[in-house]
């Protein structure tokens, strides 16, 4: 048992500020991986034996979207899942709990609570310290793409399926901000499937960084044929993409190669799987590159840094192009989730 297997009696100030009202229910949705980190049944069941499953984001959720239209997104993603074959693991954090696997009114839950001072946006630095502090406050939180990455690792989930990755926030070195999930991807063996990572960023320093984190990138599109990776709103950046998926199940045959030969070796990073965005809903890079640049601009003169920075960017955008940015976002997810399900699947057959 480690030193540390209760709360210690003292508690920093800063910690202290608000007692938890909330006391400790039996938690009804599944068995404790560990006593931070709970798994739902239904999670548990499909891993043992051994039915596709996804692992789906949170933040997008609480930071993203406003209840109740992310509770709709979140039901819609995990109905894509279901319906392409595979058992969904929406990943968060309810009562301080990390949860791998939400039931509809858990989801309806977290979701309710987006905007409020105990819902945090939870990646790697967050994650000790909100299921830590457990017992003083009852924290919620959605899951960035690293923490997100760190639990499903967690829970023995090899796919992933979400939006748009973090990266390298432009303006670098000034501030320098890097998103967790470039890290995350460069140490947790998990393949991610998005719409590259998110347009606001320096994709060309994103992509940079992850060669130097040692990420597996690979982009959906045909052999033979010049295909770049994708920029979020749109289908094609002008980054050529280190390798070509034709298929899910040329995405499933790497994940297994790629896991082998790691798990031989000791080496642990993950891989980006890169879907583009489906074709009616793409939005041209010259209306969009307008509208980010406004946007990047207004963040920096508001002071807006840090954490915030990703949900505000994302916000303004949606205002500035009033809402025509959101079907795009939507319909991304949504796709990434039905690959992801195919990905799944594809790694379930070929394991066999
Ligand atoms: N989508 C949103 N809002 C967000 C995110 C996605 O609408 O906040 C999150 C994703 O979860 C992604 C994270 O992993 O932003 C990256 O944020 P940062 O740059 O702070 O690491
Ligand atoms: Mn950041």
């Amino acid at each position: 048992m480690s030193a540390l297997s209760r709360l210690p009696r003292h508690i920093p100030r800063i910690l202290r500020a608000r007692p938890a009202h909330h006391h400790h229910r039996a938690y009804s949705n599944g068995p404790e991986l560990n006593k931070f980190v709970q798994i739902s049944e239904e999670v548990r069941e499909a891993l043992a034996s051994k039915t596709p499953v996804v692992a789906l984001e949170t933040a997008i959720y609480t930071h993203g979207f406003p209840y109740p239209a992310n509770v709709d997104l979140a039901t819609r993603v995990e109905a894509a899942i279901r319906e392409n074959g595979a058992v969904p693991a929406t990943i968060g954090i309810l009562d301080g709990i990390a949860r791998v696997g939400f039931s509809q009114s858990e989801l309806e839950r977290l979701a309710s609570t987006a905007g409020q001072k105990t819902t945090v946006k939870v990646s790697r630095r967050d994650l000790p310290f909100v299921t830590g502090m457990r017992h003083t406050t009852a924290y919620n939180g959605g899951t960035t793409i690293a923490g997100t990455m760190l639990l499903a690792h967690m829970a023995g989930i090899k796919v992933f399926a979400t939006g748009g990755l973090g990266g390298v926030h432009r303006g670098y070195p000034e501030p320098m901000d890097v998103s967790a999930d470039l890290t995350e991807l460069g140490r947790t063996n998990v393949a991610v499937i998005s719409a590259g990572s998110k347009a606001f960023l320096d994709l060309e320093n994103t992509f940079e960084v992850l060669e130097t984190q040692g990420v597996f990138v690979g982009t959906f599109g045909r052999v033979g044929t010049k295909v770049m990776v994708p920029a979020f709103y749109c289908r094609e950046s002008n980054i050529v993409s280190p390798n070509i998926l034709e298929s899910p199940t040329d995405a499933a045959s790497l994940t297994i190669i790629i896991l082998d030969a790691s798990h031989t070796m000791g080496l642990t990073s993950g891989q980006l799987f890169c879907n583009p965005i489906p074709a009616e809903f793409e939005i041209p890079s010259k209306d969009i590159n307008k509208v980010i640049a406004k946007a990047v601009e207004k963040a920096r003169d508001k002071g807006v840094f840090g954490k915030d920075q990703t949900p505000y960017i994302l916000n303004e955008i949606k205002e500035v192009t009033k809402g025509a940015s959101l079907p795009a976002n939507i319909a991304l997810v949504l796709d990434n989730a039905k690959m992801g399900a195919q990905v799944a699947q594809e790694l379930v057959r070929l394991e066999k």
